[in-house]
C-alpha cells in the first residue's frame, strides 16, 4: 500500500512542528507549503536530515506550488498571520480571510478529496471560510481548537492534583476564544468528574475557576511570555491526534470544531463540539445534554462566532 499524503499548507512556527511530528509517527509522505520561499524547502531538508538519527521513513518536500499538494489525504492548514501581545484571534480576521480564498482554490484544485483541518485564526470563522472558498462537503473541513483547548485544561488539573496527564480527560466546548467553556462536570480524573472533585475535597472551587479561566486565558498567556508569535508545540500535537485518527479510521471522539446543521440548535456555522473522526471525516456530532449555565455559556460563545461569520460577509460579499 502506497504511503498516504500529508500535505501542510504554511510552513511557519506549527507548519514545522507539525511536519516533525507527522516524521516521527511515520503517518506517510509530507509536503510543506509556504508561500516564503525558502522556508518550506528548508525546513523540509532539516526534516528530512533528522530521519537517520530518529530512524522513521517519510519523503517531506519543501514547495511553493500548490500542484505539488496534489492527492494529499490531509491537509492541515496554518497559513497566515498569528497573534502579537495585545491582539486578540478576531483581529487577524481581515488577512486570514484572504489568505484562506487562497488555501481553499489550491485545495479545490489539487486535493478535493482530503480531509482538512483548520488551524488559522480566528478559528471558527477561518474555518467556516475556508469550506466555502474550496467546496469541500462539511465533513471534511473541520478545526482544530477543541483538543488544544482540552488538553490545556488537562494540563492544568493534572499539575494541580499531582496526577498523571494520561488519567485526566477534559473537555471544552464552544468557540476558540475568550468565550469557550471548559465543561467540568463532563472532565473526569479516572472517571470522576471534577464536580465531585470538588465535593470530595481533592480541589477547591475557587482552584477550579481558576484553571477555567486559565485554560481561556491558556493562548494569550503564550503570547504573553514569547513576544513574538503564538503557542505552537500543543496546537500541532493536537491537530496530528486528529489527522491520525482520520489516516487511521481510530474514530476517536475529539473536541473540534464542526459544521452543525441544527444539532445544539445552531444552524449553519462551525463551534466545538465533540465528533468522532475516522475515515469518514467527521462522522458524528455527539450532543451532550447541557444544563442552564452551561447552555448560556454555550449560546454566548456561538453568538460570538456568528458575529464573527458576519464579519467574514462583510469583508467578503461572495460567502455570503
Ligand atoms: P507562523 O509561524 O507565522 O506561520 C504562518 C505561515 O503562513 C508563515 O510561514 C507564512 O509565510 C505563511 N503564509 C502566510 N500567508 C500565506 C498564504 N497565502 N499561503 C500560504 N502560506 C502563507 O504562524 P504559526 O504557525 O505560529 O500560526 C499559524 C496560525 O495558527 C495563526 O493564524 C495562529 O493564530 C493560528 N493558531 C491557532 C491555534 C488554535 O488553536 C486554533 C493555536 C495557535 C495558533
Amino acid at each position: 500500500m502506497a504511503r498516504k499524503k500529508i500535505a501542510l499548507i504554511g510552513s511557519g512556527q506549527i507548519g514545522g512542528t507539525l511536519a516533525h511530528l507527522a516524521a516521527l509517527k511515520e503517518l506517510g509522505d509530507i509536503v510543506l507549503f509556504d508561500i516564503v520561499d525558502g522556508v518550506p524547502q528548508g525546513k523540509a531538508l532539516d526534516i528530512s536530515q533528522a530521519a537517520p538519527a530518529e530512524g522513521y521513513d517519510a519523503k517531506i518536500k519543501g514547495t511553493s506550488e500548490y500542484k505539488d499538494i496534489e492527492g494529499a489525504d490531509v491537509v492541515i492548514v496554518t497559513a497566515g498571520v498569528p497573534r502579537k501581545p495585545g491582539m486578540s484571534r478576531d483581529d487577524l480576521l481581515e488577512i486570514n480571510l484572504k489568505v484562506m480564498e487562497q488555501v481553499g482554490a489550491g485545495i479545490a484544485k489539487y486535493a478535493p478529496d482530503s480531509f482538512v483541518i483548520c488551524i488559522t485564526n480566528p478559528l471558527d470563522a477561518m474555518v467556516w471560510a475556508l469550506q466555502k472558498f474550496s467546496g469541500l462537503p462539511h465533513n471534511k473541513v473541520v478545526g482544530m481548537a477543541g483538543v488544544l483547548d482540552s488538553s490545556r485544561f488537562c494540563h492544568f488539573i493534572a499539575e494541580e492534583l499531582g496526577v498523571s496527564v494520561k488519567d485526566v480527560n477534559a473537555f471544552v466546548l464552544g468557540g476558540h476564544g475568550d468565550t469557550m467553556v471548559p465543561l467540568a462536570r463532563y472532565s473526569t480524573v479516572a472517571g470522576i468528574p471534577l464536580t465531585d472533585i470538588v465535593k470530595m475535597g481533592w480541589l477547591s472551587k475557587e482552584k477550579l475557576d481558576e484553571i477555567i479561566q486559565r485554560t481561556r486565558d491558556g493562548g494569550a498567556e503564550i503570547v504573553g511570555l514569547l513576544k513574538t508569535g503564538s503557542a505552537f508545540y500543543a496546537p500541532a500535537a493536537s491537530a496530528i491526534a486528529m489527522a491520525e485518527s482520520y489516516l487511521k479510521d481510530k474514530k476517536r471522539v475529539l473536541p473540534a470544531a464542526a459544521y452543525l446543521d441544527g444539532s445544539y440548535g445552531v444552524k449553519g456555522c462551525y463551534v466545538g463540539v465533540p465528533i468522532i473522526i475516522g475515515a469518514g471525516g467527521s462522522e458524528k456530532v455527539i450532543e451532550i445534554a447541557l444544563n442552564g449555565s452551561e447552555q448560556k455559556a454555550f449560546d454566548n460563545s456561538v453568538a460570538a462566532v456568528e458575529g464573527l461569520i458576519e464579519a467574514c460577509k462583510k469583508i467578503a460579499p461572495k460567502l455570503a
